[in-house]
């Protein structure tokens, strides 16, 4: 990297931080952002007056591209922009930050995929971790960028990474050690355009494992249940399954989480001995079971640490007791497989704030679920008028929008009654209406708090 011309597509996170890690590997860095209406003087502030950095906004002139050895894309950029073909046609390599950190990071790594669970999982595979090690790092799509973390590893650290779609469709040479991928439902089809497509990019992130490494796999996903008996496939399989008793694998049957190996069965923990709640998240304790063993971590200080696990902030996330309403965030149901979670570990009857960003992904299954569950439905953003034809279509019409989040939790609070719940699962992204899904629950929960 000493000495290199880097070109950083993004201004996010992940572009801030792979450019210090340019930076602090003698590199010299182009910051590009295709919004013309940033603050180019703020966004210096995140680095010192003698690093070579230079910041371009809105379009991106083809002499900028002169001399430039490598470009470092941020996860939220589609690889179809103009800018970005441009890039590609002039034949300057691509990488993806991830990509940018795997090639300077050091020590053992293991990294979970799928559409739902993998913050929750990658969250509990950290904790686990650190009872067996002392330098643990917790990174990817989770909130924190690889980069960040990357040039502080060394040969006796270990890194657990959340790695989204986006990220993996510019990996090259990268190899988790362990992988998992949790489940693959309908998600981001805006940007994948097909399952096949989606499917496809989330199972590479075996692409460059070895007979020597393990992938955790769900047993009950049918595309997963296809991959992992692909001859082609190179790690071995680690199966889990919420509902059928394995000979070989991780197994959940009421209320026991089982693992079945070398022609013993043994009893690892009780379910009602977890706090966290719901079969989706037996399956992400599975998971994190599962890639944790194969990182070395002896079984009965996973158990222990799984028992103490809290769940994460934005998902299925208790916020408040109100006169007998139970108010939850689960902003982090971004799409409607996570939806459906929230909405069936509730245990009364909901009044339910969805609607968000369009992801072109069809709401039928989460609206089939309402049906004695979903008292309201409060909608909000660019997908409420669909979401609201698709109910409709099922028989459910008791529908309302709101301009915002503010008025969407006042009209939750005037209806519900004592015994209901308040739930924000929207089955759609943030983006849009607000910055992120973190920002989208955190308002939500201050708005709430403030009743
Ligand atoms: N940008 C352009 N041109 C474009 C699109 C975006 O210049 O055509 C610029 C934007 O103007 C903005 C920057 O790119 O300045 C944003 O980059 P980014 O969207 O990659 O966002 P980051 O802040 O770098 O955050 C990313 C992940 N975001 C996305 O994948 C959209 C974060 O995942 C992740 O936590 C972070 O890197 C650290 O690794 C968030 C997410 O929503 C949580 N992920 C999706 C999901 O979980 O479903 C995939």
């Amino acid at each position: 990297m000493e000495k290199q011309k880097v070109l950083v597509l993004g201004t996010g996170k992940s572009g801030i931080a792979a450019a210090k890690q340019i930076l602090n590997l003698g590199g010299q860095v182009i910051l590009f952002d295709s919004n013309s209406k940033l603050d180019q003087v703020r966004l210096l502030k995140n680095f010192n007056q003698k690093d070579k950095v230079s910041i371009v906004t809105g379009e991106l002139p083809p002499e900028q591209i002169i001399g430039v050895d490598l470009a470092v894309i941020s996860p939220g950029i589609p690889l179809d922009k103009p800018f970005v073909k441009q890039i590609d046609c002039a034949k300057i390599p691509i990488w993806g930050e991830i990509e940018l950190a795997y090639q300077s990071s050091k020590g053992k790594l293991a990294a979970v995929t799928g559409t739902n669970g993998k913050t929750t999982t990658v969250s509990l595979i950290g904790e686990i971790l650190k009872t067996q090690y002392n330098d643990v790092h917790v990174c990817g799509n989770i909130g924190n960028p690889f980069t960040e973390d990357a040039l502080d590893t060394d040969d006796s650290s270990v890194t657990i990474l959340e790695v989204s779609s986006f990220q993996l469709e510019t990996i090259m040479d990268f190899h988790p050690h362990v992988s998992a991928i949790t489940n693959i439902t309908p998600d981001h089809l805006d940007r994948h355009k097909t399952m096949k497509n989606y499917i496809k990019v989330k199972e590479s992130i075996a692409m460059n494992q070895t007979e020597d490494d393990y992938i955790v796999l769900n047993y009950e996903d049918p595309e997963l249940k296809k991959f992992g008996r692909r001859k082609t496939l190179k790690p071995k399989v680690v199966w889990f399954s919420s509902r059928h008793v394995l000979k070989d694998g991780f197994y959940y049957k009421e209320p026991e989480i089982h693992y079945a190996h070398d022609g013993e069965d043994d009893v690892l923990l009780n379910v009602h001995d977890l706090i966290l709640l719901g079969a989706h998240n037996y399956e992400n304790v599975m998971t994190a079971m599962g890639v944790a063993l194969h990182m070395g971590v002896p079984m009965d200080k996973i158990v222990s640490a799984c028992k103490a696990f809290q769940p994460v902030e934005h998902r299925i996330e208790f916020v408040r007791e109100r006169s007998g309403v139970r108010y939850y965030n689960d902003s982090k149901g971004t799409n409607p497989d996570a939806a459906i979670q929230a909405l069936r570990a509730m245990p009364g009857p909901v009044i339910l704030i969805g609607g968000g960003y369009d992801k072109h992904i069809a709401f039928d299954d989460w609206v089939k679920e309402f049906k004695g569950r979903v008292k309201y439905l409060v909608l909000i953003g660019q997908t409420r008028n669909e979401i609201a034809e698709c109910a409709k279509k099922y028989g459910f019409t008791n529908i309302m929008f709101a301009e915002d989040m503010d008025e969407a939790v006042k009209d939750c609070a005037a209806y519900a009654e004592a015994g209901d719940y308040v739930l924000l699962s929207p089955a759609c992204a943030s983006w849009g209406m607000f910055d992120n899904y973190e920002q989208r629950g955190r308002i939500f929960k201050d708005l709430v708090n403030k009743l």
